[in-house]
């Protein structure tokens, strides 16, 4: 009943920092879907006797492509495939089942933090066998592939159900229809004291989960009103809907500012979090402070002793390049290797699959370590109540000590959303020129000690990703990174981060825009984005 389709390439199915996003029109115009995952299959060597996971974050589109998949990963040979109830699994979920079953990979359906809906935004893909991300060779692999692709398989044959936990079969395919939650909760009550976290909160601990209508809910409620006790109504926003409820499904102070509301009224609850579409991201927030996530990131791996599955300790402690050196004065102090990856998770997971870092992290709300290989948004959330739970001290005292023992790397990211493709490349290409003329050069005050292109060179695999955003080093330990986004589909996204060290004692506690001003004013001064885009200002800053 297998059937070999006809096709021709479509252009443009590039996958980006994290899979291939784009409208999910676009995606459900025939063939599109069809063609990208026939890709998958060819850049992966076939399907063959294969099994794979697939779940995603429910939004809009994903029942029909989850059919799609199921029909040509039996056409494409597959022995068994793994699903989600409804396709519904978060990405660290997907990531661990991945794992935790030894298949050879997985489909994840998500445009992750992007919005959901008809006139919104939809994603796939590949997670290989370890459960991270396809690596850039493999993603360059199926770029190439659609680029000459004449035809694709898929079985002829009715819808399978996936609403109903239990084994049932595509042909000669075997589908296994898991609970969503079930295991990824398992997972967590390895990791994490649930017997402190319920004694926190019987003492009367209040906290609020904004799931932001996404993944997260069923696994935030399941784990914390549950397993953990604490109230119900403490997840908000529980539901995932196809649309997440018209909400912008990503976790920072702009989009999740009914959050942030409620943190910094007077008596708000003692500890708020928020995660993204599928599950990865994370922000976290005490009473009236907010924690940016280079620090949390910085915290997290200092603190992560204090927590039963890391009381060994860490064997490293990787970032992405644009995220504060928060983290790498915490590797030192503990005396451990710190590493500096490209933006996107799939980076980490070599230096995981080594064992030479166990917690990765990056600025954009991302945090995560060797117990899957993707960020996992509700780990970082356990971790901080663990920490919490041990410490008794509020999230302002222990924001406070950590600033006191390291000093301060305030930080920053400005976006402007949506410009025009060659508009942002005319800002891009103008620093790039400029750069090897600026070490030397002074700069509001500030001078600078280097300045590059950023390329990476694997360590585990001697690969080397080049192009990877433009740095630029100041002698007092100040920086400015600019770089193209690689998960929109509209325009370009340009991202400028920002970063000023503050040693202590003093200054520790000033605002972050105006301790970064000098390194604002230089950014402008240097890459001219207000006035080559026009724009007055940046339209996210987190
Ligand atoms: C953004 C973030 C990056 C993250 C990626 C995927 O990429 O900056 O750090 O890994 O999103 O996250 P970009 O190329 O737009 O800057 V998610 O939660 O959207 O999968
Ligand atoms: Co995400």
């Amino acid at each position: 009943m297998a059937t070999v389709r006809a096709t021709k390439p479509i252009e443009g199915q590039k996958p980006g920092t994290s899979g291939l996003r784009k409208k999910t029109r676009v995606f459900a115009a025939p063939g599109y879907l069809e063609n990208f995952v026939q890709a998958i299959f060819d850049a992966i060597g076939g399907g063959k006797g294969k099994t794979f996971v697939l779940g995603g974050d429910g939004r809009y589109f994903s029942d029909s492509a989850a059919q799609v998949i199921l029909k040509m990963a039996a056409a494409n040979g597959a022995a068994r495939v793994i699903v989600g109830q409804n396709a519904v699994l978060s990405t660290p979920a997907a990531s661990h089942l991945i794992r935790l079953n030894k298949t050879d990979g997985g489909f994840i359906m998500s445009a992750s933090h992007n919005p959901g809906g008809p006139d919104e935004d939809f994603g796939l893909k590949f997670n290989a066998a370890n459960g991270g991300p396809a690596p850039e060779a493999l993603t360059d692999a199926m770029f190439a592939v659609t680029r000459t692709i004449s035809e694709y398989r898929i079985v002829d044959a009715p819808d399978v159900d996936i609403a109903t936990v239990g084994e049932t079969a595509l042909g000669a395919m075997r589908v296994s229809v898991v609970d969503c939650v079930s295991d990824y909760a398992d997972l967590m009550e390895t990791l994490f004291d649930f017997k402190a976290l319920r004694a926190l909160f019987q003492g009367g601990f209040r906290m609020r989960m904004d799931s932001m209508n996404a993944v997260t809910g069923p696994y935030a409620r399941e784990i914390l009103e549950n397993r953990l006790g604490a109230p119900k109504g403490t997840v908000t926003h529980a539901v995932p809907l196809p649309d997440f409820g018209g909400m912008h499904p990503d976790p920072n102070p702009v989009w999740a500012h009914e959050l942030m509301d409620e943190m910094f009224a007077a008596n708000g609850p003692d500890f708020g979090a928020a995660s993204d579409g599928d599950g990865d991201r994370n922000m976290v927030v005490g009473r009236g402070i907010y924690v940016s996530p280079s620090d949390s990131l910085a915290v997290l791996a200092a603190n992560a002793h204090l927590a039963p599955g890391y009381k060994g300790g860490l064997k490293g402690i990787a970032r992405s390049m644009p995220t504060s050196a928060a983290a790498d004065r915490v590797a030192a102090k503990l005396g451990l290797a710190s590493y500096e990856t490209p933006t996107g998770w799939k980076f980490f997971g070599n230096l995981l699959d080594a064992g030479r870092a166990t917690i990765c992290g990056e600025e954009s709300f991302g945090t995560g370590s060797d117990h899957v290989r993707e960020k996992d948004g509700l780990w970082a959330i356990l971790l901080w109540l663990n920490i919490l739970a041990e410490r008794k001290e509020t999230v302002e005292e222990i924001m406070n000590a950590h600033w006191r023992a390291y000093g301060r790397n305030y930080y920053s990211r400005h976006d402007y959303d949506a410009l025009p493709v060659d508009v942002a490349e005319k800002v891009m290409g103008g620093l790039r020129a400029s750069l090897g003329s600026l070490p030397g050069r002074k700069v509001q005050g500030m001078t600078v000690a280097h300045a590059d292109d950023f390329a990476y060179n694997d360590p585990v695999d001697g690969s080397v990703s080049k192009g990877q955003g433009l740095r630029v080093s100041f002698s007092d330990g100040s920086r400015l990174v600019l770089r193209l986004s690689g998960t929109g589909t509209e325009g370009a996204t340009l991202r400028l981060y920002l970063e000023r060290y503050a040693a202590g004692p003093e200054g520790l506690t000033e605002d972050v825009q105006l301790a970064l001003a000098p390194v604002i004013a230089a950014a402008e001064e240097l890459a001219g984005i207000r006035a080559i885009t026009g724009r007055e200002g940046p339209d996210v800053v987190t």
